[in-house]
């Protein structure tokens, strides 16, 4: 039944042509634009010319300057063939393309009145015909024919040559990218803007212009974002020694856009959500969201535009390297410990669950259908758990000793992630055979520790095993560096003597585990000491350690490192989690738990940790530990349970920290936003501890109309709604009329009502798909609605499978108007496996339905497949 063919990464062939130059001519109109694409082509291999094309017409075609007849190529529906074609030869293909009607935002297509591009993976195929793979890097340089009073800018890559109005209401540019670049580099925009402008001195001295382009009207919002380029591009050169490359460096938002953003070379590409934001009309989250994507994509311009990918299997060869240096950036920026803890966060609740559903696979994909699909927790931010564990293990001098080897060796290639692993493996005069799996072996693995007292000091007994995934049944042994430290029962650090053990820079001892078991021999002068393991969540792996409570109560109190103390309260609740499932009890926090979280409230610790170690896992984390069958309805039952008991427990040191850390005034220091998350997490306790009081309502209330800022406002809105306080209704309506104008903050309205853990959520979701301003046209807004509902696992699973339904009605329309929006939603569809009987059913009778579908995309039939097969 399958229609559309994997790509395996063993078949990879070195192109059997090259491009060397590439000129373009876009004669810019709405449905019928024409793309002169001219080709300066030598033959490297005695095979025909294979050029992808896709959504596109062809209108003509010269070899050498000669017209060709259609006998004289091959047409097929995706594919452009030329035989018998000389050593070198300039091929010019001349083609149409409707970018309006282009509704999967892939190519050329309009976003609102503005023409822009989005050609990775594959998109540039649907421009011209092409080598569209990333192994061809061509010099592009790109000639723009627009009308003159609906386009004031024509960009494109690389630096402006020539720009001109002409005699017949139109206008030209040209630009020139020096630096040869894959197509999915390329991109062009044609649109009215507002502009901000600044520049940037290299440490080598070169000027570079830096210019922001946003719709008209926001250009206030967009000074975040610059002062963000402007640390990343100082950081980079500091932290990596990489300096920019050209002399102009251009931001352009635009409100339809399927991702975050896109590193086109001189040219990003963003969603609007990733470069607005002001304090009215942005969290506090959304500003450190658009700090790390403006830094992630400006850090591709070394990891991934100069040294890019052979083929789109090494994709994690740039986008888990590039994550790891965004996660650095953003540490170095403000607090480590609350970035960090927001990684391992991403890593526990997504990741692990792809891990467990029929799409996981390793960070180096093996078989491909859709490319698309493979943009991933797994590849981006597994990924970059791969490369951290590469820094644990060398350390930051050795890292970055292979960091340059890569750099020197590879600049200007397309390479594979083994020239990477090589690269570093060489630097250091390290065996990295073993560590080679993670690229491979695809899964999460478990790592039980057995702790035994010896005369001297203890034993720890390792175990490893990594569940079978998607064709891949035996998996070998990991090499795992695990980071770990002892305690005694006063929270001091216990030096420990080991041969297995060495110490390492971030202050734990380093033990790598290699085998499927091993027992280390450790000399201490406790025989029963508190362990702290896999601290700073040194590799992405599930820990089963015993722990008692009263240990991970002296961790929480006493670690040195902030997201010990984080994980230790997290093992806390997931403990008093897991035995309430297992019982059918009510999770119940000990007296001893309780005056420890009462005294971390008050700990002189900074306020964003506390914050977050005073939150539990989520019911969606909570499901990545349960084994069997994932019980919905309990795991929404005793998650409520501890909220409240934490909210009973809390509220009197909760009342101090709400008036404690309140802001009088609006700051945007990361000392501001510490203090906005903690008393805004003690607003939404203290609100649990009593929904009832009309005193509660009234605080929230005040505090939604008081804000100076979105994220009081939102945060009092969140509290109403998730709590279902009576006010919620009246502050919905309100916040709507505010912002209606306001797309960005919009989607948040729509989010805050589809994350509510509660089952009324579902005909809520339903209503709102049919609110005026819901479109599934723009993904922002359909991930805001649908994407937060299908993570909402209390609501969308809910028994009589009406989640289901509304979910399965809106992939039907999408899969038509954008496949790739459409495969990201299916993911909570595909997993049945995980739920009851009943679910299953009717999971899998909507699949199939699906997969009957009469044009049903590739991304689709991919993870259809995947699932029911
Ligand atoms: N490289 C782009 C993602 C492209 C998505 C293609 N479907 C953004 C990023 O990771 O920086
Ligand atoms: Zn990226």
């Amino acid at each position: 039944m399958s229609q559309h063919v994997a790509k395996l990464r063993s078949d990879y062939r070195a192109p059997a042509y090259v491009i060397d130059t590439v000129e373009l001519e876009f004669h810019l109109h709405d449905s019928a634009t024409r793309v002169l694409n001219t080709m300066h082509i030598r033959r490297v291999s005695e095979q025909p010319l294979q050029l992808n094309g896709e959504h596109v017409q062809l209108v003509n075609l010269w070899l050498d300057g000669h017209l060709l007849q259609p006998h004289e190529y091959q047409l097929s529906a995706n594919l452009l063939q030329l035989q018998n074609l000389p050593e070198q030869f300039v091929l010019s293909v001349e083609t149409v393309i409707n970018p309006s009607e282009n509704s999967a935002l892939e190519g050329l297509y309009k976003s609102a009145g503005a023409f822009c591009t989005q050609c990775e993976a594959e998109g540039f195929r649907r421009i011209s015909y092409y080598l569209d793979r990333p192994d061809v890097l061509a010099v592009f340089t790109t000639t723009i024919y627009a009308d003159a009073k609906q386009f004031p800018y024509l960009l494109s890559n690389g630096n402006l040559i020539e720009q001109r109005h002409l005699d017949d209401g139109r206008a030209m540019a040209i630009w020139h990218d020096p630096h040869p670049k894959p197509a999915y580099l390329f991109a062009l925009v044609a649109g009215d803007f507002d502009r901000i402008d600044d520049v940037f001195v290299t440490q080598s001295g070169r000027t570079v212009q830096l210019q922001i382009y946003v719709d008209h009207g926001n250009a206030e919002r967009a000074h975040y974002a610059m002062q963000s380029l402007k640390r990343a591009m100082r950081w980079d050169e500091q932290r990596f020694g990489y300096e920019y490359d050209l002399d102009i460096y251009m931001i352009v938002a635009v409100d339809f856009f399927n991702m975050g953003a896109m590193e086109n070379k001189g040219l990003n590409i963003f969603n609007s959500k990733y470069v607005l934001a002001d304090a009215k009309t942005a969290t506090d989250q959304d500003f450190i969201n658009v700090e790390s994507v403006i830094g992630h994509e400006y850090f591709h311009n070394w990891t991934g535009n100069r040294i890019t990918c052979r083929d789109w299997f090494q994709l994690s060869l740039k986008e888990g390297l590039t994550v790891f240096r965004d996660q650095e950036f953003s540490a170095d920026m403000s607090s480590p410990a609350v970035h960090r803890i927001q990684a391992i966060k991403v890593i526990r609740s997504h990741q692990f669950n792809e891990d467990a559903s029929p799409m996981a696979h390793p960070i180096r994909p093996d078989k491909v259908v859709e490319m698309n699909n493979f943009y991933t927790v797994t590849v981006y931010n597994k990924g970059a758990e791969v490369i951290r564990m590469q820094h644990c293990l060398l350390g930051e001098q050795g890292f970055m000793r292979g960091m340059r080897a890569y750099t020197e060796r590879h600049d200007g290639q397309a390479v594979t992630c083994e020239d990477f692993i090589r690269a570093m493996e060489q630097a250091n005069d390290r065996d990295l055979s073993q560590f080679r799996r993670w690229y491979s072996q695809a899964g999460t693995p478990h790592v039980q520790v057995e702790q035994q007292a010896t005369a001297t000091g203890f034993t720890l007994t390792f175990t490893q095993q990594t569940p079978a995934t998607p064709g891949q049944t035996d998996k070998q042994p990991q090499h795992i560096p695990v980071l770990l430290s002892a305690y005694d029962a006063n929270g001091e650090l216990l030096p420990l003597y080991s041969d297995a053990l060495v110490r390492h820079e971030s202050a734990s001892y380093l033990f790598e585990l290699r085998e499927r078991q091993q027992t280390i021999t450790i000399t201490c002068r406790e025989q029963r000491p508190v362990l702290a393991l896999f601290e700073n969540f040194s590799a992405p792996v599930k820990l089963e350690y015993q722990q008692h409570e009263a240990d991970l109560l002296v961790l929480l109190a006493h670690a040195k490192q902030p997201v010990t103390r984080w994980e230790a309260a997290q093992r806390l609740y997931t403990e008093l989690l897991l035995e309430a499932l297992q019982h059918n009890t009510a999770p119940q926090l000990s007296d001893a738990a309780v005056s420890a979280l009462q005294q971390l409230c008050g700990a002189d610790i900074d306020p964003a940790l506390r914050a977050l170690a005073l939150v539990p896992p989520s019911p969606e984390e909570l499901a990545e530990h349960c084994s069997g069958l994932i019980p919905v309805e309990q795991i929404a039952v005793v998650s409520r349970q501890l909220r409240d008991s934490i909210a009973y427990a809390i509220a009197a040191p909760c009342a101090q920290l709400y008036v404690r850390y309140r802001q009088a005034q609006y700051q945007l220091s990361a000392e501001a936003i510490a203090a906005r998350s903690l008393s805004n997490l003690a607003l939404y306790y203290l609100s649990a501890a009593a929904p009832n009081d009309a005193a509660t309502w009234q605080r929230v209330m005040r505090h939604y109309q008081q804000a100076d800022n979105l994220t009081d406002q939102y945060a009092a809105l969140q509290t109403a709604v998730h709590l279902q306080l009576p006010i919620a209704a009246q502050l919905l309506t309100e916040f709507a009329e505010q912002w209606q104008q306001q797309p960005l903050v919009m989607d948040k309205w729509f989010a805050v009502q589809a994350q509510v853990p509660a089952a009324e959520t579902v005909e809520r979701v339903e209503q709102l798909l049919q609110h005026p301003l819901f479109t599934l046209a723009n993904p922002n807004r359909v991930y805001a609605l649908l994407a937060t509902f299908g993570r909402n696992l209390v609501s969308f699973h809910r028994q009589d499978g009406a989640g289901y339904r509304i979910f399965t009605a809106a992939i039907k329309q999408l899969n038509s108007s954008n496949p790739q929006v459409a495969a990201r939603l299916i993911t909570p569809l595909t997993q049945w496996q995980r739920f009851s009987n009943e679910r299953q059913q009717l999971l899998r009778q909507l699949l199939t339905e699906l997969r009957q579908l009469p044009n049903l995309a590739a991304d689709l039939e991919e993870k259809i497949n995947a699932s029911l097969n």
